[in-house]
């Protein structure tokens, strides 16, 4: 089940994880897909991952339990996602793994931690990584990710289908009749607003830019990880995004400005006055 994605959206490059730096990160315009990265795990039993989640309470958005989101224990998450007639519902992506126990199975790409501002305040650190668990069929329409963060997310099993659009298209493609992005399903796509697309694979990890809005169509069942960055060289774009958030009344309760100015604390000058610009 491909995403039908627009006709002209360019393919995403793809880049070595070797190549992926903090720089690189620091100077992201596109999306990219990281390959031949050899640390993760290359598979994770459902076993395994009832081993590893044990304790752990994920929250879903679960469409067989009347499209509310609903708090799972780990254990009986994972029998309902593993089971084959499992809800395509069944999408858990941004349920954080803070815990230093989880580095051992589910590693982050040392580039991201590198630039990632957000680990350097404690209000945003869990935000480093989160779990991948997806059922067959399920479908995230577009969005943007909160604060204007970037997302990274790696795949060990399965496939998804990602269109991503630049983030300084995100004003253009919010409608205010909806109340949400515009989204190609809906048929409210507007011209002229160019897309990448890529089929993310099993050992493969996509970088989302800071600001872009994307969607996310799963086939297959997936089991990965992830997690939000955001590096200095994108503090506008994130300062930018929460405060259309705010005046559109989504934003997270965080003080995005006071996490940014202490994130930023020691910083190079040049880092500081660049939040003072972005802040205003
Ligand atoms: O995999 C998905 O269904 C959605 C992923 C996504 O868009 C995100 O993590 O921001």
């Amino acid at each position: 089940m491909p995403l039908d994605t627009n006709p002209t959206a360019t393919p995403v490059a793809h880049l070595d994880y070797q190549a992926l730096t903090p720089a690189v990160l620091d100077a992201l315009t596109a999306p990219v897909v990281v390959t031949g990265w050899p640390a993760p795990p290359r598979a994770l039993s459902v076993e395994a991952l009832k081993t590893w989640l044990d304790g752990q309470i994920l929250w879903v958005y679960a469409r067989n339990a009347g499209d509310t989101w609903q708090e799972y224990a780990a254990g009986d998450f994972l029998d309902a996602w593993a089971a084959p007639d499992a809800d395509p519902g069944l999408n858990v992506v941004d349920v954080y793994l803070q815990d230093p126990r989880f580095d051992a199975v589910f590693p982050v790409h040392p580039a991201l931690d590198a630039a990632n501002l957000l680990n350097r305040d404690a209000r945003t650190a869990h935000y480093r990584r989160s779990v991948v668990l997806t059922a067959p069929g399920a479908y995230t329409p577009m969005h943007v990710d909160s604060y204007g963060c970037g997302g990274w997310m790696y795949l060990i099993e399965g496939e998804k289908h990602w269109e991503l659009a630049h983030a300084a298209h995100g004003p253009g493609l919010w409608d205010a009749q909806t109340e949400d992005y515009a989204d190609p399903r809906s048929g409210n796509w507007p011209d002229g607003v160019p897309t990448w697309t890529a089929t993310l694979r099993a050992g493969e990890m996509m970088i989302c830019p800071p600001g872009f809005v994307h969607r996310v169509a799963t086939p297959v069942r997936c089991v990965g990880f992830g997690g939000a960055f955001l590096p200095e060289g994108h503090i506008g774009r994130g300062v930018e995004v929460w405060r259309r958030e705010q005046t559109l009344g989504t934003a997270g309760s965080l003080d995005f400005a006071d996490v940014l100015t202490q994130a930023t604390a020691t910083a190079a000058p040049a880092v500081q006055a660049a939040v003072a610009a972005a802040l205003g």
